[in-house]
């Protein structure tokens, strides 16, 4: 009797276990497929320098070989492009305008996309730079007590997460890090980081004259450090192990690893410098200089008395070598984590998608540096989504958003999307990237803030103002990308509308608005911005939560 209550306690262990284990690799009881895992590659400030999106000079074979596995969007835009507002936005799967948040942290009261998949049994972690994370600042109490007792200084990140979105939450970057080298994710490389400037073999910077701030300050830094020693090495090879981790223990995984880099400062090992001679950078294209008459003065994030001042042509030269220099750096980490897939086989039931938060500019228009303008190289961002099913090796030109991930990711996995949401779900893109999807434009933001004679962005840095603007208020600049048009309104086109013909002119050089013979192209990409961002027909938006 004892030996078959225990045989028999043994076959109701085993069941249980066997269910347990179905349960756990996201089998359903109705029989649905098994979930899928994802794999979500965010890396920060990255434009599409890269040789699928058909850059000659870049070497990034492991993101190439991720394009030739899935879905490269050719016409991927960024919501608000700015680190902050840009990732609260795609995770929460809300445009900045609906929630009325334009900051650093989550938005209050959202569904955020790694709760949702925990909520449905997943287990979620982030490593990196996901949300954003906030460097407790020289006059924190942490970093005065190490000064005071003699201690380094090194920076102390916390990350802005809502408490409970994800099972493990590492950004490979605090204080007490025992791998260390955390510090430089560190916005410069300071003097105060003795580990950081000791590994520094090479740096250079542009510093512009009369602008003040860092906002169009440049600087590159090579190092002597193995990659795994780096902050995002060290970030790709967390994230390896926790599939590795999940695998083992059957959960269903949504995995975001967040790469710092190419964000300023542009530090990486050498030997990716030294894979672009600096004479084999070609010199950028030229510029029509007075192309700027027709642009209205918000639309740039300096004053345009400052253009052709900024950067010389020798300048980009150097500036543009160091971001590909750690584009392919980045590259080599997701190469890493692409590693770990083949060596888990997860490809088979794994959704794999890379993107950046927004994009950069280079010395455009006049000088451009940083981000937070609505101009194309600013809003767009490379995105590749490779999942079971998808077309393989195929571009879409279809406008999409980075706030469609969410219905996307969800619907890819078998999970119902949350009641609210912004974008739309690209699956059928995923199947036939040339099939058409139920909106025909991407919309992009960002925030000016006029005053009198002026103007002001995230930079600070004065605009003045071609209209005379009144009393202090808070407007936005919106802009919606079609395949072939790229319209945009500033405060509600009181501070000047943009229109230009992208097929023709993909630099954007040339300003179209006020051309009578295509009013009525004005006319609908207007009605069009308003169709697709209802926010648009409001124009005393809600702007919240700034500071
Ligand atoms: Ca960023």
């Amino acid at each position: 009797m004892q030996g078959a209550r225990k045989r028999n306690g043994l076959a109701i262990f085993l069941v249980v276990l066997a269910l347990a284990g179905a349960a756990g690799r996201g089998q359903r009881p109705d029989g649905a497929p098994p979930r899928l895992n994802v794999l979500h590659i965010v890396i920060d400030d990255l434009r599409p320098t890269l040789g699928t999106y058909g850059d000659s000079i870049a070497k990034t074979p492991a993101i190439d070989r991720l394009a030739e596995l899935g879905v490269r969007f050719d016409r991927a835009y960024v919501q608000y492009p700015i680190c902050g507002p840009s990732r609260a936005s795609f995770l929460s799967g809300l445009r900045p305008q609906t929630t009325g948040y334009f900051g650093w942290e989550a938005p209050e009261g959202v569904t955020l996309l790694p709760a949702w998949f925990r909520k449905h049994g997943y287990f979620a972690a982030e490593f990196g730079k996901v949300f954003h994370y906030q460097r407790l600042l020289f006059d924190d109490e942490i970093a005065r007590f190490e000064r005071r007792e003699g201690k380094p200084y090194r920076p102390v990140f916390r990350t802005l997460n809502p408490p409970g979105a994800w099972d493990v939450s590492d950004i490979c970057a605090t204080r007490d890090d025992p791998d260390g080298y955390g510090y430089l994710y560190s916005g410069v490389l300071r003097k105060e980081d003795p580990g950081a400037a000791e590994h520094v073999v090479s740096r250079g910077s542009l510093r512009p004259e009369g602008l003040k701030g860092g906002w169009f300050w440049q600087e590159w830094a090579e190092t002597d450090l193995p990659d795994e020693q780096t902050a995002d090495g060290i970030v790709v090879r967390r994230a390896a192990k926790a599939m590795e981790r999940a695998v083992r223990e059957n959960r269903p995984f949504y995995i975001a690893a967040g790469i710092r880099r190419p964000h300023q400062v542009l530090a990486a090992p050498r030997r990716y410098f030294d894979l672009y001679p600096l004479r084999e950078i070609p010199a950028p294209p030229s510029e029509p200089r007075d192309h700027l008459d027709k642009v209205p003065p918000l639309a740039l994030n300096f004053d345009k008395s400052f253009a052709y001042r900024v950067y010389s042509d020798a300048d980009r030269r150097r500036l543009w070598r160091a971001y590909y220099a750690n584009v392919s750096f980045v590259d080599a980490q997701v190469a890493v984590l692409l590693r770990a897939v083949d060596r888990l086989e997860l490809w088979k039931n794994t959704i794999v998608v890379l993107h950046s938060d927004h994009g950069w500019h280079l010395g455009e228009h006049g000088g451009l540096g940083n981000k937070d303008t609505l101009f194309e190289e600013s809003t767009r961002s490379p995105l590749i989504i490779a999942a079971p099913g998808s077309a393989a090796g195929k571009g879409c030109p279809r406008p999409v958003e980075l706030v469609d991930l969410f219905p996307t990711l969800a619907g890819l996995s078998g999970l119902p999307p949350p009641p609210r949401l912004d974008g739309v779900n690209l699956q059928p893109l995923l199947k036939n990237p040339q099939a058409t999807v139920p909106r025909a434009g991407a919309v992009s933001v960002v925030w000016r803030r006029v005053e009198g004679k002026e103007g002001r962005g995230f930079s600070g840095l004065s605009i003045r103002l071609d209209n005379h603007a009144g009393p202090a208020r808070d407007t936005l600049g919106r802009s919606i990308r079609t395949e072939r048009w790229r319209y945009t309104e500033w405060d509600g086109g009181q501070q000047g509308i943009e229109l230009y013909d992208m097929t023709k002119d993909p630099r954007e050089l040339n300003n179209l608005s006020g051309i009578s013979e295509l009013a009525d192209v004005r006319g609908r990409l207007k009605a069009l911005l308003r169709e697709v961002d209802p926010t648009a027909a409001d124009s005393e938006s809600r702007i919240r939560h700034f500071d």
